[in-house]
């Protein structure tokens, strides 16, 4: 359909020229796993990498929203484009709710040079974390100089998307016991900055005790983890945190590391993605079709063993 194309080929440049609703149209398209997204991803894509990717990640109610809405503010006082995406596997929320009540954005849904948008699982056929990282690109693409993901979660996230983040900062606040339990035990992976928000809680000096203990344990070369303290309700410590994750970005920067973590990255997305589409497939091959049924069969009348079924159905399908 050629007026089809025309539109498509208008988006992408629109989206390239920085135009919010078109970044809006572009990541609705991806969300509901329009063909039309995935093409304008794959046009654009040329584009990105331009951004500097920073993930938040923590237990809920830590002040992962509050930190990031005066990030943004600390970002548009440096004259630079801003686009927040917060991904909530659970409950999609609103506008309004996105950064909590104590900071109004509204100033920020109005400055065209910030970008904010939710995201949850609802809808996405290729599984959240592939819908959120082509929206993390497309905002990349549309010339974002800072892109900021939220994602809740400790330990096996369901989200991984977290990975795709350049610098990772971990959110705590005094009484995180459970997440210093599954740092120690290795669930979750050492971030590249850690914030201690709430700082004006009077339990603030024994968490960072806490997690400076943590870190005593972990590799001591490279990258020096910092602590920082923040409040984020009331903006303190949150210069020094965005000063840590620039210094963070310059290190892997100059140490060659952020190309080798992009590429791991990316490689890990290719997978993930074929991956995703041999196992819709399957599942379809699985439902419809009959000799795999009586394959089925077979492993329940147990003649024929689970891996074995595997195996000769993954000659059926290069077959
Ligand atoms: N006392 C205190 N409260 C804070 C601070 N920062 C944020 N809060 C409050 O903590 C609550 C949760 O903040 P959010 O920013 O929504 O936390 P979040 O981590 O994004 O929460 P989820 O997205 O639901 O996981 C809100 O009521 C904030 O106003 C702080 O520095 N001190
Ligand atoms: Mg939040």
């Amino acid at each position: 359909m050629p007026a089809r194309g025309q539109t498509a080929a208008d988006l992408a440049e629109r989206l390239l020229a920085g135009d919010k609703r078109a970044l809006a149209r572009a990541i609705s398209l991806v969300e509901n796993d329009d063909p039309e997204g995935w093409a304008l991803v794959r046009e654009v894509y040329p584009r990105t990498g331009r951004a500097s990717v920073v993930g938040f990640t923590g237990p809920p109610g830590v002040g992962k929203s509050t930190l990031i809405g005066r990030l943004v503010e600390l970002a548009r006082g440096r004259e630079r484009e801003v686009a927040v995406l917060s991904i909530d596997p659970s409950s999609p929320f609103t506008q309004g709710a996105l950064l909590g009540d104590r900071i109004r954005l509204t100033d920020h849904f109005l400055d065209p040079g910030v970008y904010i948008r939710s995201m949850a699982s609802r809808g996405s056929l290729g599984g959240l974390s592939e819908a959120t990282l082509q929206a993390a690109l497309l905002m990349d693409a549309s010339g974002k100089d800072d892109v900021f993901l939220e994602t809740v979660g400790v330990g096996q996230a369901e989200v991984d998307i977290i990975d795709h983040a350049d610098t990772v900062v971990l959110v705590l606040m005094p009484g995180s016991g459970d997440s210093i339990q599954a740092l120690k035990a290795g669930v979750m992976e050492i971030p590249d900055v850690i914030a201690v928000n709430k700082a004006d809680h009077p339990l603030t000096d024994t968490m960072v005790r806490e997690v400076r203990g943590v870190l005593s344990l972990g590799p001591q070369a490279g990258w020096r983890v910092p602590i920082v303290k923040t409040e984020a309700g009331r903006g303190e410590g949150v210069e020094e945190l965005a000063d840590k994750i620039a210094a963070h970005r310059d290190f892997i920067d100059s140490e060659g590391t952020l190309a080798e973590r992009r590429r791991r990255n990316l490689m890990n997305e290719v997978v993930a993605l074929a991956a995703g589409r041999l196992r819709r497939g399957l599942e379809a091959q699985v439902k419809d079709d009959p000799t795999v049924q009586e394959l089925l069969d077979e492993v329940v009348a147990r003649r024929l063993d689970p891996a074995s079924a595997a195996a000769r159905l993954l000659e059926g399908e290069e077959g």
